[in-house]
């Protein structure tokens, strides 16, 4: 394909969850539409991160696209939270099951998007060479796409072999008798410790912040269950989509102040239990997210738990999260038996915090108290989330602006949706919108269904150009600013801040009052014509 000049109504970055439906749906409009994938596959996240215990925390009949009837009819989940191979495998189904394969180029890693105010049009360029020209683009480059790992002085010279979770050998690794040593304990790390405990000889966990995880309560579904719950399906997503995370979740209505002593610890028992999956536990009591005595109240309750289960009390201490990180502040993990492979003898937690680790040596790794001999080293330590995909193509919109210096301080956006600046361009699930605070696939299937109807109405009307207002945009910023000041979520130094990499503006970066609101919110907005974008 290279050095050909293709012209497109729609070029689409990305094929996971987003790119497909986008896909999909702009096929169904009768727009000429080419997706291009950096990788060798679809799926996106779901094709990247391989690594042992790779599961979705989300509950599969969830996570799942709810477009077509037929789709979740047939489909089959083997458990309530599907592994990743069986999330890939669905993602495939779909791309064969309505003949999408054809319109995805693999291999194509998008390098620049420019846009010309004359022609408007995008010219869009891959690493490898291939030039495309589209009227519409569409950023379908998910929010956990760009891994991160620590810059660690003298990696090259370690003689053992080292895996980042999201860049995980297609093959496999095998650790049995293996010394491991596994940088990070969010969600990645959480999930690979039981795995990897289960092989390895010995496995040394680096914690520098304890982050909070809850059981999964994961099962295999019986053909009963699974036939049960899919009858009840159309009233799951009607639930799902009025959640405050898009997916069935059951929230607790009242506040803690509204309920006896005796009541909330039956409300904190029952969900711990796994009455209705790990995010409900964030849904404890309704002001849970924005008072701190209520959020106190969950995380005690859930270090409690930790100690519990952990039977050394100084492995025990160190796994629980301190009192400055609120419950749910970071990502909340969701875990297959976490906590009880700590009881195990080769499975041990080094305090990252206390004791950096400075470097790599040719025999492991060595923190700022001792060498610890290892034969590989993981990094389960996360990524450049949210605006890390966008800002690593060099898009250029209107009178040549890069969005790389409009975002220099924070990514910016009208409803997540459209940039001021960059007109014709479209984000899914992007910054400034209720993305991974919601249940991904939601989130997608909504934005991509507004992006659709917005298209039809501005070429039934003749309109060539749709650009976000200055104002509008900065409108929008001001409310996303708001609402996550009413909240707890600022105050811990998560990846939703931005405050997992050096240098990165601190921002939250997520529309954080709900995704019924957010629907409400960007519906109203169409039925004001579009109120905010410049139609030309
Ligand atoms: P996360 O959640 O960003 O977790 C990364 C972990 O790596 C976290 O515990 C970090 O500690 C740790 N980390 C990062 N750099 C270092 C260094 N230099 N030394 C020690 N520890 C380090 O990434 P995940 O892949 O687990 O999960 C990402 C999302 O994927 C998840 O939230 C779900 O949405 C799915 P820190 O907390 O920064 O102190």
């Amino acid at each position: 394909m290279a050095d050909s000049v293709g012209r497109l109504d729609m070029l689409v970055v990305g094929a996971g969850f987003a790119g497909i439906y986008q896909l999909y749906k702009a096929r169904e409009m009768g727009l000429s539409v080419r997706v291009l994938e950096a990788g060798d596959g679809v799926g996106g996240t779901w094709f990247w991160n391989r690594y042992p215990g790779a599961r979705c925390d989300v509950e599969s009949l969830d996570y799942s696209y709810s477009f077509s009837r037929e789709l979740e009819e047939e489909w089959v989940w083997s458990e309530r939270y599907a592994p990743q191979a069986e999330i890939l495998r669905y993602i495939e189904h779909v791309v064969d099951r309505f003949g999408l394969r054809d319109g995805i180029q693999l291999n194509a890693r998008v390098a620049s998007a420019v846009f010309d105010d004359e022609r408007l049009l995008w010219t869009v360029r891959t690493e490898a060479g291939d030039v495309l020209e589209c009227t519409y683009l569409v950023m379908a480059t998910g929010g956990l796409s760009i891994p991160q790992r620590p810059q660690l002085p003298g990696l090259e010279s370690f003689q053992g072999r080292w895996y980042h979770s999201a860049q995980w050998p297609k093959e496999g690794v095998d650790f049995t008798g293996q010394r491991v040593a596994l940088i990070g304990t969010g969600s990645s790390g959480v999930q690979m410790v039981p795995v990897i405990a289960e092989q390895a000889a010995q496995l040394t966990v680096f914690q520098r912040t304890a982050n909070f995880s809850v059981p999964a309560h994961n099962v295999p579904f019986t053909e009963t269950a699974l036939a049960a719950a899919k009858a009840r399906y159309p009233d799951r997503r009607a639930m799902g989509r009025e959640a405050i995370t898009g997916q069935f979740l059951n929230a607790n209505t009242k506040t803690a102040a509204e309920m006896t002593e005796e009541e909330q610890r039956a409300e904190l028992e029952y969900r711990w239990r796994g009455a209705g999956g790990g995010f409900r536990m964030l849904r404890t009591f309704a002001d849970q997210m924005s008072n701190l005595d209520t959020n106190r109240m969950v995380a005690d309750y859930a270090r409690n738990r930790i100690r519990g289960v952990v039977k050394d009390p100084v492995k025990a201490e160190l796994l629980c999260p301190k009192d400055d990180l609120p419950f749910g502040g970071k990502r909340l993990c969701v875990d297959s038996h976490y906590y009880e492979t700590f009881n195990r003898e080769h499975v041990d937690i080094v305090d990252a915090a206390a004791h950096p680790i400075i470097e790599a040596t040719a025999r492991g790794v060595r923190t700022d108290e001792r060498e610890h001999e290892v034969d590989a080293i993981v990094f389960a330590t996360g990524f450049d989330a949210m605006s890390g995909a966008l800002k690593a193509i060099d898009i250029r919109g209107a009178r040549g602006a890069r969005l790389s210096d409009k975002w220099a301080h924070g990514p910016t956006s009208y409803l997540g949706l459209g940039i001021a600046g960059f007109p014709n361009m479209f984000v899914v699930a992007g910054p400034g919108s209720p993305s991974v605070l919601s249940n991904m696939v939601h989130s997608i299937e909504t934005h991509v269904d507004w992006i659709a109807r917005l298209l039809q109405q501005a070429r039934a009307a003749g309109v060539r150009r749709i650009e976000a207002t200055q104002e509008a945009e900065d409108g929008w910023v001001r409310r996303c600013a708001e609402e996550a000041d009413k909240t707890l979520y600022p105050r811990a130094n998560s990846w939703y801040m931005g405050a997992n990499i050096a240098g990165k503006p601190r921002v939250f970066m997520a529309f954080v009052a709900g995704v019924p609101l957010y629907r409400r919110i960007i519906e109203d907005v169409a039925a004001r014509n579009y109120q905010g974008f410049e139609m030309a």
